[in-house]
């Protein structure tokens, strides 16, 4: 997948992208993410990208002229074909299905905001999508893009060492994860639970699908929606939300 990125501040996302999962992602080839720094399509000798709103109030509005010629220059001919999404917390809410969904994608071109906003003409007629990731708003569309690139990246073949880790995710299968415990068995007197160091994998993963079941139900109820269950599963819940009413 390639993935074009259109920012002020280029700087600050370069660390993150070449480290860690990511950078090795980079390194295989399976994710290319290029850089592109909004000033660098400016033509004015003062290289200026924010103006004052029309209509007057605070702040500073994004210009479109900069953004219009990075994203057309870079992309070319393959805009048609290419999703150019627009980091805002206006955005459709981020999630698993969304990230998967365009995991599946040759190719994406993400613009971070900044300052207080940007000129809409953006929105109307360069953006085809708007992503927020969270009700809660921050300086500018980095972090977001950033995050974004990350959900998507994990979801690509061979991105993770273990081919299974996506799939046996929490939000994958609508589910919240099962808890995790490695050695020592015990620390500071706090015991790993019996039934993981019994070899006994048929009852491991029963309890982990009750945990998974049970946290769900306890932090994330809306989640259980959309989840297939057995009557088994189902009696669990039941039984489980009925002992959590009585006092
Ligand atoms: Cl995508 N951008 C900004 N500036 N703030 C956000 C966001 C995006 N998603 C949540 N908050």
């Amino acid at each position: 997948m390639h993935v074009d990125v259109f920012t002020l501040i280029p700087e600050s996302m370069q660390a993150y992208l070449d480290a860690s999962i990511l950078g090795k992602a980079q390194e295989a080839g399976l994710i290319n993410v290029e850089l592109h720094n909004i000033r660098d399509y400016t033509k004015d000798k003062h290289r200026t990208t924010d103006d004052v709103p029309y209509g007057g109030g605070g702040g500073m509005v994004m210009k479109p002229e900069p953004l219009f010629d990075a994203v057309h220059t870079v992309l070319g001919e393959a805009i048609a074909a290419v999703p150019v999404i627009l980091l805002t917390p206006q955005g459709r809410l981020l999630t698993h299905a969304i990230a998967h969904q365009l995991a599946s994608l040759p190719r994406l071109a993400l613009i971070c905001g900044r300052y207080e906003g940007i000129d809409e003409r953006v929105r109307q007629h360069l953006a085809t999508d708007e992503i927020s990731i969270g009700d809660y708003v921050l300086t500018g569309g980095e972090l977001p893009a950033l995050v974004l690139i990350d959900a998507v990246a994990r979801q690509i073949n061979g991105v993770l060492g273990d081919a299974g880790a996506t799939e046996r995710d929490s939000h994958a299968a609508g589910l919240l994860e099962h808890p995790h415990y490695t050695r020592p068995a015990t620390f500071q007197g706090w015991k790993v639970p019996e039934v993981l160091l019994s070899g006994d994998h048929a009852r491991i993963a029963r309890w982990r699908r009750e945990q998974s079941l049970l946290r769900t139900l306890q932090r994330r109820p809306d989640m259980l929606q959309g989840t297939e269950l057995t009557d088994d599963e189902r009696s669990l819940l039941a039984d489980a939300s009925r002992e959590d009413r009585e006092p």
